[in-house]
């Protein structure tokens, strides 16, 4: 009967287990609950217009790029009440553009014209946005020069608390997949410039800074930026 006996114990040691494993996560929320949880709504941008330059016929093609679509993208959902905590913020850059300044990054402006358009030099180059404070940050959107449907190479985009980038750095998206820009090889594909952006999924994490690379594109070297909005909500 020992036998017996003792499996009945096992069983109500079990029962007894499992009941205050229950509990605990009745009673425990888990990490990020209160993100995961949260209302979520569509991400609504204000779209510039769709440039007037038509689409090039000689698309680069391949399976690392992003075919064109005429069709929206589905939504994407973000937590009730996100903003462009980017908007009116100070942008900094490896080098001084020559056309345009560095505040037009962030000055809600973007449609497909010269006069929004903020040019700098050729290769690897980088702005940053100081969004002021830490944000939980959701969706990061860039239009870099939609003038021209092209891909630009070397998109990366990073987050930091620390303003040198040498500390505490989450990467985004990376879709240089030679690493020509030294940040590691990158497994997004490339995509075409267009009125709708490139929304990035920014997954709730926390910081202050936002850099994002590029390396010209395929309708010339220049490096050029039309906006940078970022989505996120105040830390608590
Ligand atoms: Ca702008
Ligand atoms: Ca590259």
């Amino acid at each position: 009967m020992k036998p017996y006996s003792q499996s009945i114990r096992w069983t109500a040691a079990m029962r007894g287990s499992s009941a205050a494993l229950l509990l605990a996560f009745l009673v425990t929320p888990a990490p990020g609950f209160g993100a995961d949880t949260a209302e979520k709504e569509p991400l609504v941008l204000q779209l510039p217009a769709p440039t007037l330059k038509g689409t090039p016929e000689d698309l680069p093609k391949g399976p690392n790029i992003e075919p064109l679509s005429d069709k929206a993208p589905p939504p994407f959902l973000v937590p009730k009440g996100v903003k462009n905590v980017a908007l009116g913020k100070p942008v900094t850059s490896s080098v001084r553009p020559f056309t345009g300044e560095l505040s037009q990054i962030t000055d809600g402006q973007k449609e497909p014209q010269d006069s929004d358009t903020v040019e700098m030099k050729r290769g690897t180059q980088w702005v940053q946005v100081d969004l002021g404070a830490p944000y939980a940050l959701y969706a990061i959107v860039l239009w870099h020069d939609h003038r021209y449907v092209q891909v630009v190479h070397d998109v990366i985009v990073q987050v930091s608390d620390d303003p040198t980038f040498k500390t505490g750095v989450q990467t985004l998206f990376n879709n240089d997949s030679d690493n020509s820009s030294g940040q590691g090889v990158g497994t997004d594909r490339e995509y075409f410039e267009t009125n709708r952006g490139k929304i990035m999924d920014a997954k709730g994490v926390q910081a202050r800074y936002v850099r994002a690379y590029s390396r010209g594109g395929t309708s010339g070297a220049l490096n050029c930026w039309e906006e940078i909005e970022v989505y996120g909500l105040p830390t608590k």
